[in-house]
């Protein structure tokens, strides 16, 4: 008898349990996928429901939070981005953009030829708007990103954004109010208007080149209520949605037509406000009360989730350490890059595509400072090289920055059309140094004069050490 109780006690917590759990995925599933027909997987390390009484930092860190912009921005001028305009309360994350004259904006600091607080002339408090920006810790690749948000009712933006190697996406970028003061232009229903960009920011990109700027004006005012802004990335397309309804679809095949598709990176999230001087920037009436754009939650479901370290040395992603994404590979001439054309390893690899005078030209791509983490003594490195049938090509050389060390390898026997395994053994009598304004890193060179065809084609993958103490690979 007791064991029969057991087991019927035992039986109806399982059930409570399931029901339980069932309940709270039918909640997690996509708003524009109700039944998940599609199979995503909720990723945990960047969705949050904002149910807490302060911002998680293991997902989120703030842009200006004890002065640390860690490089990134520091606001659109003449806005400026603080931590004290940041709040998580009754289940909303809040971004707040407030009129504050007593704020001390950065002295002398100009964006876009704008100071903090003033004009393109004067760092005069004459617009002291601060704003809030959030971006996540952490990176993912491909998904399904959906944000339950309510814009402000003012002059700026409220927006859902990434940004990753070359690229950017700008999921919503929509403006909640027409400024009182509109000096240049007033487009019609623009507090009704649903934007998003696909954004290149490759170099190599054509002059002209147009981004992919999309907007569907809808039968609501943005900033009246919440509502639900979807978008999915796949490698093959993209989808826009509102409210749980599709709205646009293109393809990767069509966006590459105009040179609009740079977003096989990974890419890291963005949440923030901004003032856009061509829509007419806020004055004193428009932020009479400090303007709160506020966000339900943000989930992000993927097919496959996204490991929370990318093989930087295999070029899968940015380098990573100390729970902060550091940079990407990035070269002094736009030859070099990284692509998902071909890869040994992952689906990216790093590629040298040119045609043209190679002498006397040398060709370098650098991991950022501070990725190598070598100790003294011998080691080993190795990589994949895949050469095409047209490029003759002598040597390339890894020059491994502090301390420097040179080592070159001879490619003339590598076999061309497939991916080849080379490695060399070193020796060095001194660990990598380690900083960030010129520490230890990798930097890869071709020399012009080792380069015997018209044009040259290369794919670089997979590199390796055999000790290294950093998180780089
Ligand atoms: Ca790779």
């Amino acid at each position: 008898m007791k064991n029969l109780l057991i087991t019927t006690i035992s039986l109806s917590f399982i059930s409570l349990v399931s029901l339980y759990s069932l309940e709270c995925k039918a909640q997690q599933n996509p708003v524009s996928d109700p039944e998940n027909k599609d199979k995503w997987i909720i990723n945990e390390t960047l969705s949050d429901e904002f149910n807490g009484t302060e911002l998680d930092k293991s997902k989120w860190w703030i842009l200006g939070e004890n002065g640390d912009y860690r490089k990134k921005w520091k606001g659109r001028a003449p806005a400026q981005f603080v931590a004290h305009n940041v709040a998580v309360k009754e289940g909303n994350l809040i971004l707040t953009s407030q009129w504050e004259p007593e704020f001390e904006f950065l002295k002398g600091e100009k964006n876009n030829g704008v100071f903090y607080g003033g004009t393109k002339e004067k760092a005069d408090n004459s617009k002291p708007i601060t704003q809030a920006c959030i971006m996540s810790e952490s990176f993912f690749k491909y998904g399904y990103m959906e944000i339950r948000s309510k814009a402000a009712n003012a002059p700026v933006t409220s927006s859902f954004w990434t940004t990753g190697y070359h690229s950017e996406i700008d999921m919503t970028e929509n403006f909640g109010k027409l400024s009182a003061e509109n000096p240049y232009n007033k487009p019609e229903k623009l507090e009704y208007k649903y934007r998003t960009n696909l954004i290149s920011w490759d170099p190599q990109k054509a002059k002209g080149h147009k981004h992919y700027k999309v907007e569907d004006v809808l039968d609501v005012r943005i900033a009246d209520d919440y509502h639900v802004y979807g978008f999915e990335w796949d490698k093959d397309y993209i989808k826009i949605y509102f409210d749980g309804k599709l709205l646009r679809t293109s393809t990767r095949e069509e966006l590459e037509k105009n040179d609009q598709w740079r977003h096989q990176f990974p890419q890291e999230l963005w949440i923030n406000s901004e003032v856009f001087e061509w829509y007419g920037l806020p004055n004193k009436e428009d932020l009479e009360q400090p303007a709160n754009y506020l966000i339900d939650y943000v989930r992000i479901w993927q097919k496959e989730i996204t490991p929370p370290n990318f093989n930087a040395l295999g070029f899968e992603g940015p380098f990573y350490f100390q729970g902060r994404s550091m940079n990407w590979w990035a070269p002094n001439k736009d030859h070099w890059r990284m692509t998902d054309d071909k890869a040994a390893s992952g689906d990216l690899s790093l590629c040298f595509n040119y045609e043209g005078d190679f002498s006397g030209k040398n060709f370098n791509i650098y991991a950022p400072f501070g990725s190598l983490d070598l100790p003294e003594g011998s080691n080993e490195i190795e990589f994949k090289v895949w050469i095409d049938k047209d490029t003759d090509i002598k040597k390339i050389d890894f020059i491994l920055t502090n301390p420097k060390t040179n080592i070159s390898f001879d490619l003339s026997n590598v076999k061309k059309g497939k991916w080849v395994k080379v490695s060399q053994k070193f020796t060095r009598n001194k660990d990598s140094v380690q900083d960030l304004k010129n520490g230890d890193r990798v930097q890869i060179q071709l020399k012009g004069n080792t380069i015997t065809s018209k044009k040259a084609l290369l794919y670089i993958d997979d590199i390796e050490f055999k000790h290294n103490k950093g998180l780089a690979n």
